[in-house]
């Protein structure tokens, strides 16, 4: 029979009745000694909860928001292994010290040097020792108040900004980042205002401070109780507001927590808020971690510096339904996201007067129902467009670097919708084969592509796509560019427009053309020839021999 094992919340010194604002496990998981169970944040300090047992979690006995103190149960746990849980397993209950800072109470030693210099000490940080210094937010010549934020501390276990307990100038800085700190170590010395000797009671100046928002660029503490007293030891903030735990895992992937858009309570940043912040400089190429400017910079101006995805929770405006991308939208989706970003595109459109070769094709149609040929409109577009890249041969090109690779061979890609999302499967050699052929081939190539039958092969090597919307509908759209390729062709449905013919309107059958192409290899003079070119071709399909 196994036992459950209570884990509460460790001594935290003078702290009571302290919101979780994180809770880092659910029923089921499996913890080990010491995993961050929970972040709990006061306005002083934030720190985690670690388990005081390894094992199963059976039971949560707090919810978010919930305030707590030492003692109080924070979970249940079967032991690992679940063998029958003799008295000696006790003490593993016991809680695992959590090094919560220290409270206010402790004065902070504000040591007079004589000349007006004092020297700016850490003060009482409980149960902490050899802490490093990870921020640091005065420099000599800076100006400060009192409970100005000189520095941020941060253990394993809790994060805590170090106050200045004088005010006036800094005149030096005796730390730099990393550096390990401890109660009474001397972080900063600063000529006080007047230059008067510093005295014990300098730190009632913090009196007129009132509780700031948890993400005030510097944070400041609640008033402070009696003049006798010390700045508070401890306090939470810096730049940013985040648990220990979101800090580290920040820090492990080299992302400032300055840039990352927080979505918890009070502004906090919350590990999903670093992970989306990743995603983001992931698409985007932004560098994580730097600003801006600075990855701007980095980059020579190939970061985007775009802002991270926004974060929105759906569900407090209605209903939702989450589902996941299909594996094609995915892999897609990150295709045409650097296409759309990468390449200078420009679409060009045209009208193509299709009325002829309708007829035509609806003739061959009919004439050859019975050997089950059939002509599809795509299959002539791939064709003429085809004649048009042997006319115009920097449309059957891909940039390589500083040059320019011209294919003497004619792949064209046609984009197929099917079920599970767009693919683009390549019909070879498309200048070797008849229209029926090809006709024949996209055919079988887009039952593949919805069968999601479709190999790799079938979709490599293309030299220029095109993208039929002509079964659905629509005027004109902009295409994007399929990279490596430098052009695709997009058309929609055909319909009937008035043309003037020099002495009246007559009824033509138009097909809606729109062109785009990369303008590092096509200039618009070009795609318009192209245009065209490609439309007289359609208009007068015997061209296509010529
Ligand atoms: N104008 C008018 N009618 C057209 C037309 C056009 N430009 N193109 C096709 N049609 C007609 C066809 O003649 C057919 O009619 P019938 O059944 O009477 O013969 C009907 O529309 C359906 O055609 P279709 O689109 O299914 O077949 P297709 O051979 O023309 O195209 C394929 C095949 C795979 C290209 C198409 O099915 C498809 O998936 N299109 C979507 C492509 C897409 O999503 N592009 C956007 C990508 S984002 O850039």
């Amino acid at each position: 029979m196994s036992q459950l094992i209570e884990v509460k919340v460790p001594d935290i010194g003078d702290f009571s009745d302290v919101p979780v604002i994180e809770l880092f496990v659910k029923v089921g998981d499996t913890i080990k000694v010491d995993d961050a169970i929970a972040t709990l944040e006061s306005d002083k300090a934030t720190m985690d909860v670690p388990s005081s047992a390894a094992g199963v979690v059976r039971e949560i006995l707090v919810n978010v928001g919930d305030k707590v103190s030492q003692g109080s149960l924070m979970i249940k746990v079967e032991a690992a292994g679940a063998a029958a849980a003799a008295p000696s397993a006790a003490p593993a209950a016991a809680p695992a010290p959590v090094a919560a800072p220290a409270p206010a109470a402790a004065a902070a030693p504000v040591a007079a040097t004589g000349g007006g210099v004092v020297d700016v000490t850490v003060p009482d940080i409980g149960d902490f020792s050899d802490v490093p210094v990870i921020e640091l937010f005065v420099k000599v010549g800076d100006t400060i108040k009192v409970d100005d934020a000189i520095a941020t501390l941060e253990s394993d276990k809790a994060t805590m900004d170090v106050p200045s307990s004088t005010a006036g100038v800094v005149r030096e800085v005796l730390v730099k980042l990393g550096d390990k700190v401890s109660q009474g170590t001397v972080m900063i010395k600063v000529e006080t205002a007047g230059s008067a000797p510093a005295s014990v009671a300098t730190p009632a100046a913090v009196a007129p401070l009132a509780a700031a928002p948890a993400a005030a660029p510097v944070s400041v503490p609640a008033a402070t109780p009696s003049a006798s007293a010390a700045p508070s030891a401890v306090k939470l903030g810096g730049k940013v507001h985040a648990s220990p735990s979101v800090r580290a895992y920040a820090r492990e992937l080299g992302v400032d927590l300055a840039q990352v858009k927080a979505s918890g309570p009070k502004n906090r940043i919350l590990k999903e808020d670093v992970t989306a912040f990743i995603k983001g400089a992931m698409s985007t190429g932004v560098v994580p971690g730097k600003t801006p400017a600075a990855a701007a910079v980095g980059s020579l101006g190939g970061g985007l510096d775009l802002l991270p995805w926004p974060k929105v929770d759906f569900s407090k405006f209605g209903e939702v339904e989450v589902k996941p991308l299909s594996r094609i939208k995915k892999i897609s989706g990150q295709n045409l996201a650097r296409n759309w970003a990468m390449i200078p595109a420009v679409t060009y459109h045209e009208d193509a007067d299709i009325t002829d070769l309708e007829a035509f094709r609806v003739q061959m149609n009919k004439e050859f129902e019975k050997s089950g040929k059939k002509l599809t409109m795509l299959a002539f577009i791939i064709k003429a467009s085809v004649r048009a890249l042997q006319e115009f041969p920097e449309f059957n090109t891909s940039l390589d670097g500083d040059n320019l690779v011209y294919k003497k061979y004619f792949n064209i890609a046609f984009a197929a919708d099917t079920p599970n999302g767009l693919v683009v499967p390549v019909v070879k050699d498309a200048d070797k084969k008849s229209v029926f052929d090809i006709a024949a081939e996209t055919g079988s190539l887009a039952k593949k592509a919805r069968d999601g039958k479709l190999g790799p092969a079938d979709m490599s090597g293309a030299c220029f796509t095109i993208s039929s919307l002509g079964g659905i509908g629509g005027t004109y759209f902009a295409p994007i560019v399929n990279a490596p390729e430098v052009a695709i062709l997009g058309v929609n449905k055909s319909v009937m427009k008035p043309v003037w013919d020099g002495k009246q309107f007559v009824p033509r059958l138009t097909l809606p053309m729109s062109l785009t192409a990369d303008h590092r290899v096509i200039d618009g003079a070009l795609a318009t020839r192209f245009n065209v070119y490609l439309a007289q071709l359609l208009a007068d399909f015997r061209r296509v021999m010529l």
